[in-house]
């Protein structure tokens, strides 16, 4: 029996969420739209069964065609990434990270990072994440001026607290990441470095940012950014005994049975990738972000580091309008069509929950099949809708033409 005959109440509400998706525009930077071959994988009959271990080393018998297919996944990811060890098991990027760290460190062994408001994630040392109860946070800083890596304090830390690992790779964070000055570093202490691409992850495999390897022991990532793979997680490695240390510690340290049916959609997603047009792809979400950050800036916005070299920015409202807050902004342009997230600035004065800024990604928006010359078009949306703020009947305005600007982009299918 089909959901719609079995649940209808859910049925309906994921059709109308399909319908919000096809009629706005997906601006969170970590976002994306997949395509049908991903989604048939996701919702197969793998999701029947247990697959506890690894290929050839299963807990369960009736796995002869789930080993294959790990097998192609890995093997994929490797080719992909350009490196000889991968573990496509973590459910989620936190998993892989927290898998990442058991690898690499003993409970309260010290580690340095970034903080969530300078750009990091919850799993590099948030004081309520599994990373900051069993393992022991620092944190470098981003250069005032500049507002990027401050390699000077990144050494300063290493030097100060001899972490075991230091991490580079960001949640918010527009520029280049120079992971061959975290090695550098890294090797002056004695540390591993662990790269957690989960955001550029799709850029790095196509080529349109460097590669973490061959500076990083470590490689962590999500597959549903701008890799544009179901919702999972990543572990990449060179290192033989790092690549045995990972696999005891994604299972079974912190997993039971694998997500077979996501291992699937990664092989495929994966597969995707790898053609010559992913390359395409992700060349195009850059150039899309430089315009969109181009538009903004000439309308009075001010972005965090002057621009981006990657697939999203960060908008510092109060250019445009000292009273803006980013809490505002998010709530303003849902109501027009847009979706976004409210996020901190660097040094942002307000909390966490109101923010002076917003964080824009075009990984969803190039897949759609945007263009430079429609970002101008975004920027005017995302301008006027900030402009009405409140006012109900031009954000309703805005919203309808929104949604027929992106009837003329289609869903993948
Ligand atoms: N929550 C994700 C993001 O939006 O960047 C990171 O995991």
């Amino acid at each position: 029996m089909s959901l719609q005959q079995v649940d209808p109440k859910i049925a309906e509400l994921i059709a109308q969420e399909k319908h919000r998706q096809e009629s706005t525009l997906e601006l969170i930077a970590s976002e994306n739209h997949v395509s049908q071959a991903v989604m048939e994988a996701a919702g197969s009959v793998l999701t029947n069964k247990y697959a506890e271990g690894y290929p050839g080393a299963r807990y369960y018998g009736g796995c002869q065609f789930y080993d294959q297919i790990e097998n192609i996944a890995i093997d994929r990811a490797k080719q992909l990434f350009n490196c000889r060890f991968a573990n496509v098991q973590p459910h989620s990027g936190a998993n892989a990270n927290l898998a990442a760290f058991m690898a690499m460190m003993q409970p309260g062994d010290p580690f340095l990072g970034i903080q969530l408001s300078s750009g990091g994630h919850l799993t590099h040392g948030m004081k309520l994440n599994a990373s900051a109860i069993f393992y022991k946070p620092d944190f470098y800083a981003l250069d005032p001026k500049t507002e990027t890596i401050d390699f000077n304090s990144v050494r300063v830390k290493a030097k100060e607290i001899r972490p075991k690992v230091i991490i580079c790779g960001y949640s918010a964070y527009p520029r280049t990441i120079d992971f061959a000055k975290f090695r550098e570093i890294a090797d002056e202490v004695g540390a591993l470095v662990m790269a957690d691409i989960a955001h550029i992850a799709g850029l790095v495999a196509a080529g349109a940012h460097p590669s973490p390897f061959p500076h990083a022991h470590v490689v962590t990532t999500t597959t549903h950014k701008t890799l544009r793979g179901p919702r999972g997680g990543l572990i990449l490695t060179n290192d033989e005994e790092l690549n045995k240390a990972i696999n005891r510690s994604v299972f079974p340290g912190l997993q039971g049975g694998p997500l077979m049916h996501i291992i699937a959609a990664k092989a495929v997603a994966f597969g995707e990738a790898l053609q010559p047009s992913f390359k395409g792809y992700a060349q195009q979400i850059v150039k899309n972000a430089k315009a969109l950050a181009e538009a903004l800036t000439k309308k009075g916005y001010r972005l965090q580091s002057g621009g981006t070299d990657n697939h999203l920015m960060l908008v510092d409202l109060r250019a445009r309008n000292a009273d803006f807050t980013g809490a505002e902004g998010e709530k303003a342009l849902e109501a027009a069509g847009m979706i976004t997230n409210k996020n901190a600035i660097y040094n942002d004065p307000r909390p966490p929950k109101v923010t002076s800024g917003l964080r824009l990604g075009t990984p969803a928006i190039t897949t759609r099949g945007l263009k430079e010359n429609d970002m101008t078009t975004v920027a005017d949306f995302i301008d006027r809708a900030l402009l009405a703020k409140d006012d109900a009947a031009q954000l309703a305005k805005i919203k309808s033409e929104v949604a027929k600007f992106c009837e003329k982009f289609p869903m993948p299918h």
